[in-house]
Order: structure tokens, then C-alpha cells, then sequence
């Protein structure tokens, strides 16, 4: 049984696409929307697609969202949960790819023989790499996308991301990685193309870059 976690903000126009995309690629798959009450209606356009919908009044952040999305997918008997972004950079084309590696983490990676990256400016690839690269040197793991959040996880690897209650924001996606390395759960990294969101507003900024440095500082002194 296969689930599929996204969260989201105001992902309206993207999340109308997305449902019908992943349910091409298998109709039987569950998509889990875990929405911090979007003001542009996401979650109702997801309830009428058929997703299952969580809608968080008081909290936000990307972390905390798919922890949270990931916790109720095992909560729920899945075997598998995908992590994906609602924005469309995450082709569903990927998700037989995913699951097909017999690994507690599989990563969809931009950076393995055979990924790409389509369509971004040279500034948001330098941030991608650039933080990939800080993240393998401090934290001394061997992963070449850490910083992705297209995902497999077995609900063995979702048990051991427990720690990873204050990391609610961009630096999840390193903690869980960390995490399960140290858990000495096997990582696996499978080829993906990103592409770049044509529709709706990237959620990244500065702040949230400066936070995710000294999360990942914090946690390699730790
Ligand atoms: N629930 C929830 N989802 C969020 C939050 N911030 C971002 N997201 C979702 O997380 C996914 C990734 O966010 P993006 O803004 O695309 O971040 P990004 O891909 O690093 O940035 P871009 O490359 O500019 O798109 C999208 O599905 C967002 O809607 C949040 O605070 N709460
Ligand atoms: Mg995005």
C-alpha cells in the first residue's frame, strides 16, 4: 500500500494538475495533502480530487507538515510513503523508480549519473549545490541530495526521523537524512529531472536559508 505526502501553501492552481498526474501514474495510490489552511482554497480542490486532506490552523512550516503527513501515512498502515512538493517540479513519472529500490530511504536525486535540473536560474543552483555540499562536509554523510524532498520512505526510516521535532521548516530534509544514516538504515539515490515551478510563489527565502545553516551547524557540533 502506497501513500503520498505533499504539503502545502497556496498551491491551488498546482494541486489541481498534480491529483490527476499521480493518480495516471496509479489510481489506486493515496495522496495525503497536509495544508496550513492555504487562503486560496488548496485544500478544498484536493478534498474534491479524492485526496486526504489535513488542514493545520496554528501551525506552519515544510518540516513540521511532512513529518506530521508522514507520521499519519504509517498511522494508516501505508508500506511506502512518498514525499513530493505540490509545485510540479516533481515529475510522478518518478514514483515506480522510487519504489522500486529495496531501501529504507530512496531519494529522488538531481545530482546522481542521469538527474538534471531543466529550468533553474544559476542563483537557485548555486543555493541547491551549494547546500548540498556544506551538508556532506559537515555532517559527513555520502548523499549527493540531501536537500531533495522527492522521497521513499519505509515506515522504519519514518520511526527513526523522530528526533526531527524542531527542524519544521527547509532543514527537515537534512535531519532526516541524518538520522537515518545514523540509524544505519540503508539511503538510496535514484536519477530525477527538476523542473521549476511555472505557477504559484516559491516559500524559500533568506530567513528560511540562514535558519537551515545554523540547523545544519547546530547539528553537526551536537
Ligand atoms: N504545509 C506547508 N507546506 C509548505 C510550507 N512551505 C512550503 N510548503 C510546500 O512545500 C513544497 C516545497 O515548497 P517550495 O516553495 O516549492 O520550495 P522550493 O521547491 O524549495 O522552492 P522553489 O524552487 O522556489 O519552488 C510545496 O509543495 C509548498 O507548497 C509550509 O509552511 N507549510
Ligand atoms: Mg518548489
Amino acid at each position: 500500500m502506497l501513500g503520498v505526502v505533499i504539503p502545502t501553501y497556496n498551491e491551488a492552481e498546482n494541486i489541481r494538475e498534480l491529483i490527476p498526474r499521480i493518480k495516471e501514474v496509479d489510481k489506486d495510490i493515496n495522496i495525503i495533502i497536509v495544508d496550513d489552511n492555504s487562503p486560496d482554497n488548496t485544500s478544498g480542490i484536493a478534498k474534491q480530487l479524492g485526496a486526504i486532506v489535513f488542514v493545520r490552523k496554528d501551525e506552519r512550516g515544510i518540516g513540521s507538515a511532512l513529518k506530521f503527513g508522514l507520521e499519519q501515512g504509517v498511522k494508516m498502515g501505508f508500506k511506502r510513503l512518498i514525499t513530493m512538493d505540490a509545485d510540479l517540479s516533481h515529475d510522478p513519472k518518478y514514483i515506480p523508480a522510487l519504489i522500486s529500490k529495496d531501501a529504507d530511504l530512496v531519494i529522488g536525486s538531481r545530482y546522481v549519473k542521469g538527474g538534471a535540473i531543466e529550468n533553474w536560474p544559476l542563483q537557485r543552483r548555486l543555493i541547491s549545490s551549494g547546500a548540498n555540499s556544506i551538508a556532506r562536509l559537515l555532517l559527513r554523510f555520502n548523499v549527493r541530495d540531501a536537500t531533495s524532498g522527492y522521497r521513499a520512505y519505509t515506515p522504519r526510516a519514518v520511526e527513526a526521523i523522530s528526533p526531527c521535532k524542531s527542524a519544521d521548516g527547509y532543514e527537515f530534509q537534512i535531519c532526516s537524512v541524518y538520522h537515518i544514516f545514523k540509524s544505519r538504515l540503508q539511503i538510496a539515490e535514484v536519477p530525477i529531472s527538476f523542473h521549476d515551478r511555472e505557477r504559484g510563489k516559491s516559500k524559500l527565502d533568506s530567513q528560511k536559508i540562514f535558519k537551515w545553516f545554523t540547523y545544519v551547524l547546530k547539528l553537526s557540533l551536537s
